[in-house]
């Protein structure tokens, strides 16, 4: 509860007057003093979540809704002439996170508050985090993202530890962040930096002396690890986060008198994909320090300790020369030698366990394999894939550790911040049950055949995708039609995601529509994505998106059909204005590749429709929603993985059986493009897809172009679509975080 006089009295002001940022401080100081009030979580165990990356987004709506102030503010400023959403507006985003693992993480943090779990985060402060995206001659540019500069979110605390890098010593400093939980519970994201970091090494765009740890160690998230320099610096980073967590753990437990040869009764490690995996030999070192045998302290770490793998994907996982740990981590490199000896002697007769493989590297998902006592995929066909294919060697050998946790989302932020409308109106529908249990979103399915509810949905849509509209005049300067149909693919750049096959789906609606076969009514394509800045292909396909954008934009017989828009420096807040206004959810990943995806779970729970390959999550929405509700196309998993065991699969040969792709193809280079764009880079990108196309665009190309026009008709078939609309909300009560994190803590944490 808060009244109009108390947040007066804040703001120093009457309301009315007063600025955006002048609200904004305002609010912030309000959550401030509400969350102080909130006890912070107890209980016998206590869970540590360990991660590279947390993709926060903007904290003051999600603490607003979190701590039962956000209607009531929404009013009072409201009945002063002020829009929530614009004082939302001034905060400045975290750039804490790059995608999917980071934004799962703020979910689970989300989720572990809200369920009375005692557990806090721990990650990096770092000052940049990820880069500004924008665009220049139609290419991606990076600018280094000052996040830190507005009002601090985050507070300083004393807590400092001593971390050892290339045998010197350096002091962290801890920073804090409240995590509230949706009306219970509040924990504590813990985030290290170093005192010496010195932002002002940055140059030329992102660009800094890789060499100088003091000065650079948490600048940027994912620093550029193409050379030595940049791959050492990731270890830094790595080793400085957990030795930090390690010390914290072991601290705090000591403070509460509990015996450390018992640790797992204590604690829960949750290991987040292989960045944290040196918290296992830190934690065995400092157990050893405290006088605990080194196979005993395994023992404790293996059952304390447990691992997501998040990717199948062979360079996401993550393998160090042993001549690169030396010379970070010297200290650890006698418990991870012993901790390879441990697992060579448990099973000589095969090479594939090994933690040091014969070319001297440490493969860190190995580790944690070994050393842990649950390994989790992300979703149920993700996990199937490790067990038989990708881990089967672990499998075989710790069947017993591996277990599937389907993703999950926050419906506070993924549903009640981001769509009030529709929020609201399903508060209207069936009550508010569904904010604690969002299993009770099927009692929606009551209004299947009610007109008025159905209507009030696609008003809904339709007044989300005004909204949106409102925002990409602003932020892009592009018109957009709110009466078309919106397709958005929003998500990390990469190829096995395949934007690449959205700009080759666009260029065939391009040349029909020339032909002047018109679509049913005007598509709008939506893109948002970063390419990591040295990933050249990634950047190749956002420049021929966005030559395809311009060379539409300036085609007047193309123009009132077909309509591309690449939103700049996509994220958090960004994503919270789009995803309610979609129509279709495009998650066309390459069938094996997609560990999971949690886009496909926001876009369903907005009420857009899936049009998909059988990858992640999407089987799992196609079996919630039904084959009616979504648009399953392309090659499955096992078609997929076939084709790469026997490589079965030749692009060329696509290109040169189908005139269609040869068409498709060959219009990257044609006259058309070449005129906008940069031909070298257009030739490699046609190059790469003729020749290579390792993640098998031309596979599903035909399949997917019509199945896109079975969903453009379709759409057209008001009665049959609103109906999809509805059953995909209803049958999103899954996916929520909070059935994940049950399921985590059931099976893994054992928290009480
Ligand atoms: C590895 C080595 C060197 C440099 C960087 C990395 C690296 C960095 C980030 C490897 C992986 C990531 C991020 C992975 C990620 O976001 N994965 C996504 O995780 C989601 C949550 O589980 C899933 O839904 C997505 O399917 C998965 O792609």
């Amino acid at each position: 509860m808060v009244t109009e006089k108390e947040f007066t009295e804040l703001l120093g002001k009457q309301i009315s007057a007063a600025t955006r940022e002048e609200l904004y401080a305002a609010c912030l100081k309000l959550v401030q003093q509400h969350m102080a009030e909130r006890p912070l979580t107890s209980g016998e165990k206590k869970l540590y979540y360990i991660s590279a990356e947390f993709l926060i987004g903007k904290q003051l709506g999600k603490n607003l809704i979190n701590l039962g102030l956000y209607d009531d503010l929404r009013q009072i400023l409201a009945d002063n002439g002020k829009n929530i959403n614009d004082v939302q507006d001034a905060e400045e985003e975290p750039s804490l996170g790059n995608g999917g693992l980071g934004r799962l993480a703020a979910c689970f943090l989300d989720s572990i508050a809200t369920l009375g779990l005692c557990g806090d985060g721990i990650g990096l402060r770092y000052h940049f985090g990820l880069f500004k995206q924008d665009f220049k001659d139609h290419k991606q540019v990076e600018i280094p993202d000052a996040w830190l500069g507005g009002p601090a979110i985050l507070r300083r605390t004393d807590t400092t530890f001593q971390v050892q890098l290339a045998g010197k010593n350096y002091n962290s400093v801890m920073y804090d962040l409240d995590v509230a939980g949706f009306r219970t519970g509040r924990n504590t994201l813990h985030l290290f930096d170093l005192d010496s970091v010195d932002e002002s090494i940055v140059h030329d765009g992102i660009q800094f002396d890789k060499k100088n740890i003091e000065k650079n160690l948490t600048l940027f998230l994912y620093p550029d690890d193409s050379d030595k320099d940049g791959q050492l610096l990731r270890i830094y980073q790595q080793y400085f986060m957990v030795s930090n967590a390690a010390q914290l753990i072991i601290k705090e437990q000591k403070a509460l008198g509990h015996d450390l040869s018992r640790l797992h009764e204590y604690v829960a490690v949750q290991i987040n994909d292989t960045h944290p995996s040196l918290i296992i030999p830190e934690l065995i070192r400092l157990l050893i320090q405290e006088g605990i045998p080194m196979r005993h302290a395994a023992t404790i770490v293996t059952n304390t300790c447990a691992y997501t793998n998040h990717t199948i994907l062979a360079e996401a996982l993550e393998k160090w020369p042993i001549s690169y740990l030396t010379e970070v981590v010297p200290h650890l490199m006698p418990i991870i030698g012993g901790l390879d000896f441990g697992a060579v002697c448990a099973f000589h007769d095969n090479a594939d366990l090994n933690i040091i493989d014969n070319e001297n590297r440490v493969h860190m998902a190995k580790m944690d394999m070994h050393y842990s006592h649950s390994i989790n995929g992300v979703a149920a066909l993700h996990t199937e894939i490790l067990k038989h294919q990708e881990l089967r060697h672990f499998h075989d050998v710790y069947y017993d550790r591996f277990n599937n946790k389907t993703n999950g989302i926050s419906f506070r932020r993924w549903l009640m911040l981001c769509n009030h409308e529709l929020s609201d109106f399903i508060d209207e529908l069936i009550g508010t049950e569904w904010h604690d249990d969002e299993y009770k979103l099927e009692n929606l399915l009551q209004y299947y055949d009610n007109e008025i509810v159905l209507n009030r949905l696609v008003e809904i849509k339709y007044h989300n995708k005004v909204r949106a509209a409102e925002f990409i005049r602003w932020k892009e300067g592009i018109e957009v039609d709110p009466e078309s149909v919106f397709c958005v693919m929003v998500k990390r750049l990469h190829e096995y995601k395949r934007q690449q096959m959205n700009a080759l789906y666009i260029i065939y609606e391009y040349m029909r529509i020339k032909r002047g076969e018109v679509p049913p009514r005007p598509i709008t394509i939506i893109f948002g994505a970063k390419a990591a800045p040295a990933y050249t292909m990634a950047k190749h396909i956002i420049h021929l998106i966005l030559c395809l954008q311009d060379l539409i934009e300036h085609d007047p017989q193309v123009k009132p059909w077909l309509k591309v828009v690449f939103i700049r420096n996509y994220n958090v807040a960004k994503a919270e204005k789009l995803i309610p206004a979609a129509d279709i959810s495009e998650q066309i990943s390459l069938a094996s590749k997609e560990a999971s995806g949690t886009g496909n779970m926001k876009l369903m729970l907005n009420g857009a429709v899936t049009i998909g390959t059988a990858d992640g999550a999407n089987v799992e929405i196609r079996d919630l929603v039904g084959y009616g509700n979504i648009y399953i196309f392309g090659r499955t998993s096992d078609d997929v993985i076939n084709l790469y065991n026997c490589s079965g699969y030749h692009a060329r040969e696509y290109y040169e059986r189908s005139q269609s792709i040869h068409e498709i193809l060959d219009f990257i280079t044609g006259p058309e493009l070449s005129a906008i764009g940069d031909i070298e880079v257009l030739k490699a990108l046609q190059d790469n897809l003729i020749n290579h196309d390792w993640f098998m665009t031309l596979l599903d190309l035909e399949s997917y172009c019509s199945v896109k026009e079975t969903i453009l008709y379709d759409y057209e078939n008001r009665d049959k679509w609103k109906r999809m609309m509805l059953v995909n909300i209803a049958k999103a009560g899954f996916f929520s975080s909070d059935r994940t994190i049950m399921e985590y803590n059931r099976d893994i944490w054992h928290l009480k």
